[in-house]
């Protein structure tokens, strides 16, 4: 097995301080960045830089703090339409996160267009986040959930299956880009196709793929897009929900309150336009700011490049874990995004997570949020490493001489 190049890693570890440290005396390997990236020195400067200079609420007040701190928010959705290649900041609408963008979408478009009989299709291996809000308003709707399955452990989703599915009922098809757990990476443009010929709107979960290779919604042709600020390199609590105007200005409001109206009157209201329709009350300013600097990071080291590494890495790592006896990998062998998730016959994913950590490893195990999907794969959790531009082969290397240490310990 031929090494990956650590050439990315090697250019940024530098700029991340929270990965030069000991856990338990030794260096601490972080393979856990499916679940939250780390982050670098430039978007902490850029969070304390904003408290310390420029902290006002937005939009309201007309002295110099506020006119920067809106200056400053309006920039980064600025900033998120060009990284996304949307063609207007109109149609970028921050939210908490992927979930509450899909969220967003399920109560605010789902409430106004989903009838009795209606169809909300799904796949088998969406995050809870992209799973649960649909049941919610198709619960509230009389709308159905329909899910388009997975072929087996692989983890592949067929695109003439996709094509079976889209009958005349469905009314939207939500659908990850990337899976969290499986690391499938889905042929989106081709999905959104079908489901545009059919005039079916779409909706794609990109909270694993935004900050790990290139995105445009205007190239991919869909017509919602949800990710979360905290797994590109961004702060934790602010996300985008990326919408067609059209769709967004014909959806009424989700969450009322400051900020988001034209004007009020005892009798009732009326709303501003979108993106501020749905941003009622005052927003993270500090979390949009914070964004903005993980983009512009993310964007000089090039989302090709980091693609391109966590694929090497996400091959390494899978010919590597493969070669220890008992273990089984779900997901697709080739063209895997950056994480490899695994059974071992001997030992709870819990236990081996546990152990790892021991050795200063950290990974994830559970359900990943996936428990539909681990029902129908026959696993109760699996054990997942998920890596980025700053994980080297050594650590990967340090991660499997644990595992094996483990399979030995629990035999
Ligand atoms: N969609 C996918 C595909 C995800 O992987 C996650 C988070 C979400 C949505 C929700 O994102 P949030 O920022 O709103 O929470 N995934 C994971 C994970 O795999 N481990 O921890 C969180």
């Amino acid at each position: 097995m031929t090494k990956p190049s650590d050439l990315l890693a090697d250019k940024t570890r530098g700029d991340f301080p929270i990965l030069h440290q000991t856990v338990r005396g030794k260096p601490l390997v972080y393979l856990d960045s499916a679940a939250t990236s780390q982050k670098p020195q430039v978007v902490i400067d850029a969070l304390v830089r904003y408290y310390q200079h420029d902290n006002a609420n937005v939009h309201r007040g007309l002295h110099e703090l506020s006119t920067r701190a809106t200056q400053a928010y309006e920039g980064a959705r600025g900033r998120v339409a060009q990284f996304l290649d949307a063609s207007t900041a109109e149609e970028i609408v921050f939210t908490r996160g992927t979930t509450e963008s899909i969220n967003l979408v399920a109560q605010a478009w789902g409430r106004k267009n989903l009838r009795p009989g209606d169809v909300v299709l799904l796949t088998e291996m969406e995050h809870h986040s992209n799973l649960v809000p649909w049941q919610l308003i198709t619960g509230q709707t009389g709308a159905s959930v329909r899910y388009v399955p997975v072929s087996g452990r692989d983890g592949l989703i067929d695109p003439s299956e996709v094509k079976k599915y889209l009958t005349p009922d469905v009314k939207l098809f939500a659908f990850t880009h990337i899976s969290n757990s499986l690391g499938t990476v889905n042929p989106v443009k081709e999905f959104c196709e079908l489901a545009r010929s059919r005039g079916i709107v779409t909706l794609i979960d990109a909270a694993q793929s935004a900050g790990h290779r290139p995105v445009s919604v205007r190239e991919i042709d869909c017509d919602f897009l949800a990710f979360s600020g905290h797994k590109v390199c961004g702060p934790t609590g602010i996300g985008v929900l990326w919408g067609r105007s059209e769709l967004l200005n014909a959806m009424d409001p989700w969450q009322g309150g400051g900020e988001m109206i034209a004007s009020v009157r005892y009798e009732g209201s009326t709303w501003k336009p979108a993106p501020y329709r749905f941003e009622a009350g005052t927003p993270n300013i500090a979390g949009a700011v914070g964004l903005h600097a993980a983009l512009d990071y993310l964007d000089k080291i090039g989302r090709a490049a980091i693609a391109a590494h966590d694929e090497e890495l996400a091959a390494y790592a899978y010919a590597r874990v493969k070669e220890i006896p008992g273990t089984i990998i779900i997901g697709p062998e080739k063209g895997r995004a950056g994480l490899v998730s695994l059974a071992l016959e001997s030992v709870h994913a819990h236990d081996l997570s546990t152990f790892l950590d021991q050795q200063a490893v950290a990974i994830r195990a559970g359900h990943h949020c996936n428990q539909p999907l681990m029902r129908r794969l026959g696993f109760h959790s699996t054990a997942r490493a998920s890596f980025y531009f700053y994980n080297t082969t050594a650590e990967i290397d340090r991660f499997v001489d644990v595992l094996r240490e483990a399979v030995e310990y629990f035999k």
